[in-house]
């Protein structure tokens, strides 16, 4: 099973095999953790986004990390929030899942997640922690996964429903 921790940091900072970015389905690059995972990582990853294509809502795409002490980005497009009857906890586990299979397949061991969707895409920090963490410790590889929060309240949420879970 894959192993999970909640820090809270710039993911851009982080030193593991893959960094996941909270893309658009574009992945023409954007705010938020995007921006400065496109800052950090230099106009080269631009250049190869550009080159995949876009990425539907659920999947994951690969680059490499460019300039990022990660060797590679994984970009995974979350859901819009709209009231949750459109399959936005299915997608977003789905970005997960995808992200997870995507590190498998390019031998990474460590993997560092942002909270996919909590930002612009509106999704409510709770049910979307409890998605995250669930989801990666359900996990059947051997990765070792941080959570990587920015923010004081994103923090604070995930550090409650880790506690949640791991009581259980
Ligand atoms: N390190 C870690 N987390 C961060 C960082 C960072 N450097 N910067 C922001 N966050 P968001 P979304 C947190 O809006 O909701 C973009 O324009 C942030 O505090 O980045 O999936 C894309 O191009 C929040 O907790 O992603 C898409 O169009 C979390 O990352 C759209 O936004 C996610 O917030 C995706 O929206």
């Amino acid at each position: 099973m894959a192993t999970v921790q909640v820090v809270q940091a710039d993911i851009t900072t982080i030193r593991v095999d893959a960094i996941v970015n909270a893309a658009n389905t574009g992945l023409v690059g954007g705010g938020g953790v995007d921006g400065a995972i496109h800052r950090a990582a230099g106009p080269q990853l631009d250049i190869a986004c550009r080159r995949l294509g876009g990425c539907p809502t659920g999947e994951a795409k690969v680059t490499p990390g460019f300039e990022l002490p990660a060797r590679i980005i994984i970009h995974t497009p979350g859901p819009i929030w709209r009231d949750g009857s459109f399959e936005e906890p299915k997608l977003l586990r789905a970005c997960y899942v995808n992200s997870l299979k995507r590190a498998v397949e390019n031998h990474c061991q460590t993997v560092a997640f942002p909270s996919i969707s909590t930002g612009v895409y509106g999704y409510p920090l709770k049910p979307a922690a409890e998605i995250a963490l669930t989801t990666i410790r359900a996990f059947d590889a051997p990765l070792d996964v941080q959570m990587v929060c920015l923010d004081d309240p994103t923090y604070a949420v995930y550090r409650d429903v880790f506690a949640e879970l791991t009581a259980k």
